[in-house]
């Protein structure tokens, strides 16, 4: 009989001094196994096949004591030698097929796919019993890898898995590798999931084990990870499918809550924004009732994440350098579970903003990702959300694409929902989504498109909004939006204001006045004390 497998957490194995150091492979594995390996691969690139068949049998018997099975990489007749588990076939390696009918119908055979087709051929046609599906990260424990699929990619193969009409691709398990490791693990599995029925498995991991000072402890922290949501998991509060006739009221009660919660707890708006607006942007903060910082050194992102507010990364006037602490500060909000916003500004304008914002998704979770219709719709053709028709962005203040009304909605709630997070396109009418609940705003007023930074200092509104409205950030991002457009019309309809140039301190009056008089409202009536 061919043994349950539990793939939740796979080593592979690696003997080279710059991994293992100078310590005894069955050592480190049999600690590994102690701190919750389930399953483990003999990877050994340089040995003599009478080191490979050696070092295999000492480790079939750790294995064995542990109750984990275990596979060789690549070689079927050192795995044929010691009797253990099963093997682990690359794209390069002997065929599954073939492999097979050595190894005859009882032991595991893992096939290596980086793509569709390969886990396609893999599943369905070699009869393998589980993928490997990577690389995913680049990783210096194997350097000659066919792709970086990412998580992007990853994600894809598991829809295409889950969608298949073969019964084989829907049902084979599946573990990721490559740079896998207790920063990237629940990253991974969390947005792997997006809009996809089938899940991972489980995680292969090389060096996060194999290099660890304590493989035991190693093991059991990623064990542990890949049980566990990230501090950034969505759960979303409305269900159309569930919907009752007071949902609707339900919803809009909750945004004068919400706009008071912000008041009350002034949450830190933390600005890596553009140079054009930081002053508008902190006193925008500052009149919706946040704490804004203006802080783009990255080397500050992780004492400041811990303050419990929210982070709006700003693509607008990126200089060189500003990935590396961009990326620096999401990671240290995602640890931190603090909510970050992506205003992925002209990202579709020029390749080094269109590299630069595909460096961000690979790099970070965003709660929020928000833009004009032609930042969202370069981001959604970038996640091979599929876009129809070609638009050329012009500027970053373009949004003469003349996408359909129910496409839009459509674009941003499939985003969202690959994302898992929420999508936010702007315009004269804004659709937002979580992927579960999509809404068209409308309102506004015109001169709110005629001076600069009001869709940046909406980011920094919204990551304070979301840090204050932890529990559901669609519903923090909505009752943001209804606030500026409030504020908006009511700044643009004053006798006083003639124009642009009037109508910002209004503006930020109208954010102020309309803020306070919803706290002031909600005082008297006693309901939202405390
Ligand atoms: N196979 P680490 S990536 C052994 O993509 C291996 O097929 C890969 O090492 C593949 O966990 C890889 O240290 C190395 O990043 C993974
Ligand atoms: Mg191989």
């Amino acid at each position: 009989m061919k043994p349950v497998v539990d793939y939740s957490l796979y080593l592979v194995t690696d003997s080279t001094p710059a991994v293992l150091g100078d310590r005894d492979l069955c050592h480190v594995v049999c600690e590994a196994i102690q701190g919750g390996v389930t399953l483990v691969q003999y990877r050994d690139k340089t040995s003599d096949t009478a080191v490979l068949i050696e070092t295999a049998k000492k480790l079939h018997t750790v294995c064995k004591e542990g109750n984990v099975p275990l596979l060789i990489n690549d070689r079927v007749d050192v795995a044929l030698a010691v009797d253990c588990e099963g093997v682990h076939l690359g794209q390069d390696d002997m065929d599954a097929a073939t492999a097979r009918m050595l190894l005859g119908p009882n032991k595991i055979i893992g096939v290596t796919a980086c793509s569709m087709e390969e886990a396609y051929r893999a599943a369905c046609w070699a009869g393998a019993d589980y993928l490997g599906i990577g690389t995913v990260f680049a990783t210096p424990t194997k350097e000659n890898t066919k792709s970086i699929i990412g998580i992007s990619g990853l994600r894809d193969i598991l829809v295409y898995l889950g969608a298949s009409k073969n019964i084989a691709c829907r049902q084979v398990p599946t573990v990721c590798i490559g740079g896998i490791n207790a920063g990237t693990l629940q990253r991974v599995v969390y947005q792997s999931r997006g809009g996809s029925p089938k899940k991972l498995d489980g995680v292969a991991v090389v060096s996060a084990i194999i290099a660890a000072k304590d493989p035991k402890a190693a093991a059991s922290d990623l064990k542990r990870l890949f049980t566990t949501d990230p501090p950034f998991a969505y759960n979303p509060s409305f269900n159309p499918d569930e919907w009752e006739t007071d949902t609707q009221k339900t919803i809009l009660d909750l945004v004068p809550k919400i706009i008071k919660k912000v008041s009350e707890m002034k949450p830190l708006s933390h600005n890596m924004t553009n140079t054009v607006v930081q002053n508008f942007a902190a006193n925008v903060a500052l009149s919706i009732g946040a704490s804004p910082i203006m802080s783009p050194n990255g080397l500050e992102a992780a004492d400041l994440a811990a303050l419990a507010g929210g982070l709006v990364i700003n693509m607008g006037t990126a200089m060189p350098g500003a990935l590396s602490n961009w990326l620096a500060a999401v990671t240290a909000y995602n640890t931190a579970g603090g909510p970050v916003c992506l205003d992925p500004v002209g990202c579709g304008a020029t390749a080094a903003r269109r590299d630069t914002v595909k460096e961000l998704l690979a790099g970070g979770y965003f709660d929020l990702i928000k833009g004009n219709e032609s930042e969202i719709l370069t981001v959604a053709r970038a996640r091979g959300v599929v876009v129809s028709g070609e638009e050329q962005q012009r500027g970053v203040d373009s949004s003469a694409c003349a996408t359909a009304v129910q496409e839009k909605a459509a674009i941003v709630a499939k985003l969202a929902r690959r994302e898992r997070n929420v999508i936010l396109m702007t315009g004269a009418t804004d659709y937002l989504s979580d992927g579960t609940l999509t809404f068209a705003i409308n309102g506004g007023c015109a001169y709110m498109g005629m001076v600069t930074g009001t869709g940046c200092t909406l980011g920094a509104t919204l990551a304070a909004f979301m840090a204050a409205w932890r529990e559901d950030r669609l519903m923090a991002v909505l009752a943001g939006i209804l606030l500026f457009k409030i504020a908006g019309q009511r700044a643009g309809d004053r006798e006083d204001v003639k124009g642009p140039g009037t109508f910002v301190p209004a503006f930020l009056d109208e954010l102020y006045l309309a803020r306070k008089e919803v706290v002031e409202m909600y005082e008297g009536v006693g309901q939202f004390g405390g």
